[in-house]
């Protein structure tokens, strides 16, 4: 099973690097991230822009996976199945996204790599923690990847009152910058340390503002390998362009981006520019 999941470590992390296309918010945001651009409701819609933006993988959950099966193969890039998911429709501070599917369905959907969403710092961290560890024991037995969304929130994130010591030191780089508390390096760096302690071969945090700080979060993730977010459309191409140079130039080996890609008139002209950051082709 060591060869099968080097092979598939490979799969998606060519040369070492990523560029994948999350493509799991129809679950998380619903929707309305397709208002405005009706075509990406549409997964055969996405798979092009995946197969002709020469990402590495795509991020589905398995409802959309097993409707698509045939045309996923056909396409060729190689598929992550998101093992959790929750609505935004569900708005309590303390958020929990439930394990819905097995590393066993992911196989079954010929999958090459799962990916659980972790919200360090909610209430509900131990189900998380506890439910992604299992995660991943069993997709490294079986010869799979995994990948954490490591996302801090909820409640105690932003509690001013009753402050852990990595929260006093994220609102003091707070006051020196424009970032919102789970955008500080401190908070990110930590969401993505709990990433490399449960066993995750790759995590995908949010972007934290200046190569400088990235680095942080890149150093006290190693060996785990780091990706970033992409968040919601910027307004030029540029400044996003800018935010992919920067997390390369501090260590990260790539992105998992879905919105700054679909939510564009031309998904493929940036797939390509962020190709060439990524690898140089
Ligand atoms: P985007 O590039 O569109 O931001 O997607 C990245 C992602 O992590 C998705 O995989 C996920 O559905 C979504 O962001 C979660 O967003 P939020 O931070 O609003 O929960």
């Amino acid at each position: 099973m060591k060869q099968e999941l080097e092979e598939r470590k490979e799969k998606i992390m060519p040369d070492g690097r990523a560029m994948i296309l999350a493509y799991d918010q129809g679950f998380e945001h619903g929707p309305r991230d397709f208002l405005g651009h009706p075509e990406s409701a549409n997964l055969e819609y996405i798979l092009d822009i995946a197969k002709r933006g020469r990402f590495t993988g795509i991020v589905l959950h398995a409802g959309l996976a097993e409707k698509y099966e045939p045309e996923i193969r056909e396409a060729k890039v190689p598929l992550i199945l998101k093992l959790n998911g929750k609505s935004e429709l569900y708005t309590e501070e303390d958020p929990y996204s439930p394990q819905l599917y097995s590393v066993g369905d992911a196989l079954a959907l010929g999958a090459t790599a799962v990916g659980y969403t972790v919200y360090s710092g909610s209430k509900y961290e131990d189900q998380m923690n506890k439910e992604f560890a299992a995660i991943i024991r069993e997709a490294h037995n079986k010869g799979l990847p995994a990948i954490g969304w490591m996302y801090p929130r909820g409640k105690a994130i932003f509690d001013r009152k009753s402050a852990s010591r990595t929260l006093k030191i994220a609102l003091e780089e707070q006051e020196q910058t424009n970032l919102a508390i789970d955008e500080t390096p401190s908070i990110v760096a930590y969401g993505a340390r709990i990433g490399l302690e449960l066993g995750a071969d790759i995590v995908k945090v949010k972007y934290t503002g200046s190569p400088e700080s990235f680095q942080q979060v890149v150093q006290s993730t190693f060996p785990t390998k780091v990706v970033m977010a992409g968040g919601p459309r910027t307004r030029t191409d540029e400044e996003f362009l800018s935010r992919v140079k920067d997390v390369l130039t501090a260590g990260a080996i790539g992105l998992a981006v879905g919105r700054n890609i679909w939510q564009r008139k031309d998904p493929l002209t940036i797939s390509e520019k962020i190709h060439e950051i990524i690898f140089g082709s």
